[in-house]
């Protein structure tokens, strides 16, 4: 079957990279999607279930710092398209193994970076119809103080953690790479996502499976640090209209226009599950516990998504108190899937499967 394109998507076992795949597959059955995941602990196939079979669908495992292997699928599926998310993504392992962050995040990204220049350069339109789409966060601009500044596409770096880092670290080289070579690529940089198929580290899924389980909520310090919250599916749909619509060389913001204190986010957290599961409102209220603050936890992130408005229309579709009950429902219908997450089985199955690969 030919197909009008090639496009790979890196991380698309993951949370983000699974919404992602599943969107462009269903959407453009013309283009192929090539998901392209080594399968770390937070790589799950079963994500994209759904999905699997269809004939737009292709899945390679590999790892994007294996830089043969990566020009050997840019080149045999003539790829004009990257859209990469293919990162160590927890700020806290990142604070117990800095290292592994710098191999994946940075030299992952740098692999793929001389793979895609040395492939499209040789091919014979050259960068013509090609881009490279990086996928970021806001935690590379650093920490905001409590009052109404945001972060625009302008503020300067200033990442803290050894994951955000890493991050920008990334998105300097990808810049690099369009300013030096002339690389046709796009970076954004979003805020925290939530929604299905999350891996239960992290705090919505972890918290949510925690309530159910009459297990303590580990709130790190007083609760009192702010993020701003999307829904995957509204990031992904931006991921799409950037990818199609976005300017070479450009850097979007992407956000939720949605900020949130930790505590209070636990209490709605709790509020609809202990709801859902037909519980008397707040029993689950006592299993707040406070822990030891996260190292360098940066004190407040809010993302300015203007110009990604202005420019391409694009604005959050889903209000925050839908998306979360949404996400609780999700998380509680889905207990097998949580199961074989929190068990390890998952890996054990598909590491089977592509073990030769
Ligand atoms: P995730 O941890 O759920 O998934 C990461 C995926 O990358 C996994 O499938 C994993 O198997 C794969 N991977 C890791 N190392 C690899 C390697 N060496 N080669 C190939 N594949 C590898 O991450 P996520 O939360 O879906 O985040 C995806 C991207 O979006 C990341 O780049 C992250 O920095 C960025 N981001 C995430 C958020 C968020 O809130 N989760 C917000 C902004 C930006
Ligand atoms: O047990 C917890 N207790 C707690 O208080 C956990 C896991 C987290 N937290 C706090 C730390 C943060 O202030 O909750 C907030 C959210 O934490 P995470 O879910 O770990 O996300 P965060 O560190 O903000 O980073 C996420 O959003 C930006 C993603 O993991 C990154 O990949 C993304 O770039």
């Amino acid at each position: 079957m030919n197909f009008e394109r090639n496009i790979i998507v890196t991380g698309g076992a993951g949370f983000i990279g699974s919404h992602v795949v599943r969107r462009l597959v269903r959407n453009y059955p013309a283009y192929r999607i090539i998901n392209v995941d080594l399968l770390t602990y937070a790589g799950n196939l079963e994500n994209l279930k759904d999905i699997e079979n269809e004939p737009n669908y292709l899945f390679e495992r590999a790892d994007i710092c294996d830089h043969e292997k990566m020009s050997r699928l840019i080149s045999r599926y003539n790829v004009s398209g990257i859209i990469h998310l293919a990162a160590e993504s927890h700020v806290d392992r990142s604070i117990r193994d800095p290292f592994t962050f710098a191999c994946t995040n940075v030299m992952g990204t740098l692999s793929l970076l001389q793979s895609a220049r040395n492939i499209w350069e040789q091919s014979p339109d050259g960068y013509h119809g090609k881009l490279f789409y990086h996928i970021s966060t806001d935690e590379v601009y650093g920490a905001l103080p409590f009052d109404s500044s945001l972060f625009t596409e302008s503020t300067p770096y200033s990442p803290h953690s050894p994951y955000s880092a890493s991050k920008a670290s990334s998105d300097h080289f990808v810049r690099a790479f369009h300013d030096t070579y002339g690389l046709p690529a796009i970076i954004t940089n979003c805020s925290n996502n939530y929604g299905p198929y999350q891996f239960p580290e992290k705090l919505i899924p972890l918290f949510i499976n925690n309530i159910r389980q009459g297990k303590p909520l580990p709130v790190y310090g007083e609760g009192l640090n702010v993020r701003d919250w999307l829904y995957v599916e509204d990031h992904a749909r931006a991921i799409d209209l950037i990818f199609h619509k976005g300017t070479p060389g450009d850097t979007y913001n992407i956000g939720g226009f949605n900020e949130k204190r930790n505590i209070d986010l636990v209490h709605s957290l709790i509020a609809v599950t202990d709801r859902l599961l037909g519980r008397p409102q707040g029993a689950s209220l006592p299993l707040i516990t406070h822990v030891t603050d996260r190292k360098g936890h940066d004190l407040r992130y809010a993302i300015d998504a203007s110009k990604l408005q202005r420019e391409l229309g694009w604005t959050p579709s889903l209000q925050f108190e839908e998306g979360l009950e949404r996400t609780v429902r999700w998380y509680l219908d889905n207990e097998e899937w949580m199961e074989r997450v929190t068990s390890g089985a998952y890996e054990n199955y598909y590491r089977e499967m592509y073990a030769d690969r």
